[in-house]
């Protein structure tokens, strides 16, 4: 397995990489940036008779637990085309840039490193953003059963404030060792990870791995990736043992719960499937952001004093403030580009 066609988004035949150097050095300066000042005090859930003992048990020793079946696999396939239909979409209509393009507020990050000839842009792309205000995206953000979860992590008042569609498709490399909330700047922690299988996720296709009770660890130093030609945003922790990691194998409609301090990573897709997954992260409402400003993150309410809100009839859009933030970090990374293209 690797890079045999390694793509960029759009028409361009030739890879351009954003995804070596000084973007990814400055990528992990940022997100590392205050990193000891956030930390987690608390590792009970919020309202443990809501998720029932088991899971509330398992939130405190392990930092997550996997939920079988919260969705069926005939929503989890209208998820998938309707991410297919978004990517193509922009593909056909978006700002094509380096490693991203922008449409609507949402936008793709490229995957680097396939082992299969690719034609159609949900092979080639990578991740997809900002999508829990949209469709079928959203219904899932209000799903009572996902809210019930939630609501017992978090506590009555529950955000969701970021969305990924992960298209790992074959060849795609893992996401390495990583903590979650190194990327969140927030003025409290913890934050929750929801991660809906929406294909089967085995070793084979590139399932996640946990190192179980890890979410007590402090925020580790998180370097980029090692590996020359990794995607744009990856970076790893490389201070710590991980002998008792356990892979998260899932099938379709399985969900994932996992605390923000949990250190996860993902392995190589080595099969000749597709592997897909919905990701969302959620918090606590009237959390702050105190970092450099993100692009990825806009709080959506769907439990207020303990009751779940429904999705809002009209169709939603993210608001100018997240627009205009991914506009400007998108153009940030296209002038990183044209002084490496200089260097
Ligand atoms: O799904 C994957 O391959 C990696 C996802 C992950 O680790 C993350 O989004 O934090």
């Amino acid at each position: 397995m690797g890079a045999r066609n390694c793509v960029s988004l759009g028409a361009m035949s030739k890879p351009e990489r954003l995804t070596e150097d000084a973007a990814q050095d400055a990528f992990a300066a940022i997100v590392n940036k205050g990193r000891g000042d956030r930390g987690v005090e608390d590792y009970e859930a919020a309202s443990p008779a809501r998720l029932g003992p088991e899971r509330a048990e398992a939130w405190s020793r392990d930092g997550y637990f996997i939920v079988r079946a919260l969705e069926d696999p005939a929503f989890c396939s209208a998820v998938n085309d309707a991410a297919i239909a978004q990517v193509r979409d922009m593909e056909a209509n978006g700002v094509l840039l380096q490693t991203s393009r922008v449409k609507d507020g949402a936008f793709t990050i490229a995957e680097q490193n396939l082992s299969q000839d690719v034609e159609n842009a949900e092979e080639k792309a990578s991740k997809l953003y900002n999508l829990h205000r949209r469709g079928l995206f959203r219904d899932f953000a209000h799903r009572e059963a996902l809210v019930e979860l939630l609501a017992g992590v978090v506590g009555d008042d529950v955000g969701v404030f970021n969305s990924q569609f992960i298209f790992k498709n074959p060849g795609a490399w893992g996401q390495p060792w990583h903590q979650d909330s190194l990327y969140f700047q927030f003025d409290r922690f913890p934050q929750v990870g929801v991660w809906l299988a929406t294909s089967r996720a085995t070793p084979e296709t590139g399932c996640l791995y946990v190192l179980p009770g890890s979410h007590r660890e402090p925020l580790h130093e998180h370097l980029p990736d090692s590996r020359p030609g990794a995607n744009y945003g990856y970076v790893e922790i490389r201070d710590q043992d991980f002998a008792g990691a356990v892979p998260i194998e899932m099938e379709t409609g399985d969900v994932l719960i996992f605390h923000s301090f949990l250190m996860h990573r993902s392995v190589d897709n080595v099969s000749d499937q597709r592997r897909t997954a919905l990701v969302y992260h959620c918090g606590a409402l009237g959390t702050k952001w105190r970092g450099v400003a993100s692009p990825t993150v806009d709080w959506v309410p769907v439990c207020k004093e303990g009751v779940r809100l429904a999705p809002p009839e009209k169709p939603d859009r993210a608001p100018w403030s997240v627009r205009f933030k991914l506009g400007l970090g998108v153009l940030v990374f296209r002038v990183m580009g044209w002084f490496k293209k200089d260097a």
